[in-house]
């Protein structure tokens, strides 16, 4: 009786403190929205602007963005036209939220061209807020990497601004906007960009898996979403008994649960649980899945029974992959996994999720082998090994290794603070406003040291470049030679990775947890030797680039 009593108070106490921490955050991250020009609103909500007719795509709105990039002479352009727009979508049974698109869905258009094309996206903005794309893990011109503030304007209500640039490179890739990105990927401004190999034997079946998680409030048919500063009734979002016990006052483990047990909705292509659409695959099929992280979660994707190859990370090729089974593919925000196998089932089965997230019952992505409506569930208890990148496949173009000689050595301190009760995410001790850039030159061999002070998990996210890791933890990488753009470091780890300086402009380096980002874990990546057609202005304050 009375350990029951003190069970409950003890959990009281903890909903309050986590709240309390919750709110306190909430309010050092809000962002004050700036006065704006109001947009006009749609038309008609999802209606799909890609049929509308348009302007010439010349017609960019930001001068310094004009004539940055052309295509070659006989280039394949292959033009797009995306507009931001409110809607309400329906991401569950029995309740619909108002979310931020892309053409209306959630995902956006998926982009998929062919290598060498010349890619050519017309953004136009139909919302209140200012807007930009990022053409996440893509290496392309600077100018058109779609930070505000640092490589243009945000793009205001009402306004259009090209993106263009050549899709040489192969592989699975995502956009979003990079605006207020905490805020607005999470409202649903994302979509895949898929760039076909040349000369690619297609497989029998190829399915875009995009991952995300939402938040629902339980009281009513309006599901809010929007995580910090997205949304004003977060304070509706007490749902059920069944909070953790949080953080003992710890801010950062107190909002890690809070974010844990906030995001309860997850979703694959914007559907949750049972609106989540079948892949259909036939016993004896070529299967590819391209899996892309939108998310704040990392997810441990479960394919059962099947023998699959992990063909691809952040776009990259593997070489030599081999086949492993009921094994767990651990995909942290921002990161892509590429896996293909040939079904070898006669049997329907689910692809689900192995990891400590909370609500991975909705996040079961049935596979359709045949007609009846029967699907194998599996041994709930079983558990499985998690795939290791860094021991798999072999050979590989080796570019940089531990002991080579390095023009930069650069150590990335990943920690927190919370001097003041503020939770600070930090870079080598300072938020992004106080941290100096990256200084670069063009043709810099740069190695950098990622290392995990934190008692949360940090997706390191790097524009315009690809890193090879040369090692975790001080134990050099076997297997493939793996480079990637989106690198998860887990608590108390170190990764070294190197990379070449060679696409010179101004980049970032951030978390993809973006809310981290947000809090202050970003960087600047400043080459010295490049000058900009776009003048940052700080009176331009509408730009936010985290
Ligand atoms: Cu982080």
């Amino acid at each position: 009786m009375g350990n029951r009593a003190i069970t409950v108070l003890a959990f009281i106490a903890a909903v309050v403190v986590t709240f309390a921490a919750l709110i306190t955050y909430q309010n050092t991250q809000r962002i004050i929205p700036q006065a704006i020009v109001e947009a006009p609103k749609p038309s008609s909500q999802g209606h799909n602007m890609q049929s509308m007719p348009s302007k010439t795509s010349q017609a960019n709105n930001h001068d310094y963005a004009k004539n940055i990039v052309h295509p070659k002479p006989g280039q394949p352009v292959k033009t797009f036209k995306l507009t931001a727009l409110e809607t309400n979508i329906r991401i569950k049974d029995g309740s619909s939220l108002a979310a931020w698109t892309y053409n209306g869905t959630v995902p956006g258009q998926e982009i998929r061209v062919q290598q060498g094309d010349f890619v050519q996206v017309e953004l136009k903005n139909n919302l209140r807020e200012p807007v930009t794309i990022h053409w996440h893990g893509y290496p392309l011109k600077s100018a058109m990497d779609g930070v505000p503030g640092l490589n243009q304007n945000a793009i205001k209500p009402g306004e259009t601004f090209i993106y263009a640039f050549s899709a040489d490179m192969a592989g699975t890739y995502w956009y979003h906007s990079h605006q207020e990105s905490s805020v607005q990927v999470d409202k649903g401004l994302y979509g895949a960009l898929i760039v076909e190999p040349k000369d690619w034997t297609k497989p029998d079946r190829d399915y875009t898996l995009i991952l995300d998680e939402w938040i629902e409030t339980p009281d009513s048919e309006q599901s809010a979403h929007g995580g910090h500063g997205g949304s004003s009734n977060q304070s509706n979002s007490m749902p059920g008994m069944n909070m953790p016990a949080a953080g003992n006052g710890d801010l950062v483990m107190s909002e890690e649960e809070m974010m844990a047990y906030m995001y309860n909705v997850y979703t694959v292509n914007g559907k949750s649980a049972g609106l989540i659409e079948p892949l259909e695959a036939k016993n004896g099929e070529r299967v590819r899945l391209r899996f892309i992280n939108a998310g704040y979660r990392k997810h441990g994707i479960h394919i059962p029974g099947q023998e699959i190859r992990v063909i691809g990370s952040d776009g990259q090729d593997i070489t030599n992959p081999q086949i492993i089974k009921d094994q767990i593919l651990m995909i942290s925000p921002g990161e892509r996994y590429d896996v293909e196998f040939v079904v070898k089932s006669d049997q329907n089965f689910f692809i689900d999720a192995h990891d400590e997230n909370k609500y991975n019952e909705q996040l079961k992505i049935p596979v359709k082998v045949n007609e009846s409506d029967k699907i194998m569930e599996e041994d709930k208890n079983a558990s499985y090994p998690v795939f290791n990148l860094i021991s798999y496949g072999n050979g590989g173009n080796k570019l940089f290794t531990l002991d080579g000689k390095y023009d930069v050595d650069y150590k990335v301190d990943l920690s927190t603070d919370t001097g003041n009760n503020e939770l600070k995410y930090t870079i080598n001790g300072k938020i992004f406003k106080d941290l100096p850039p990256l200084k670069l030159k063009t043709g810099y061999i740069v190695k950098m040291t990622y290392v995990n002070n934190s008692k949360v998990d940090h997706p390191m996210h790097m524009h315009g470049h690809f890193f090879q890791i040369l090692s975790r933890n001080g134990q050099p990488s076997k297997g493939a030679v793996i480079v990637k753009d989106t690198l998860l470091i887990n608590p108390g780890e170190e990764y070294v990775v190197a990379f070449k300086a060679d696409n010179p402009g101004n980049w970032v380096q951030h978390c993809h947890e973006l809310h981290h980002a947000s809090a202050g874990m970003m960087q600047i990546i400043e080459y010295t030797d490049f000058t900009s057609n776009y003048e940052p202005d700080p009176n331009k304050t509408f730009n936010k680039p985290e």
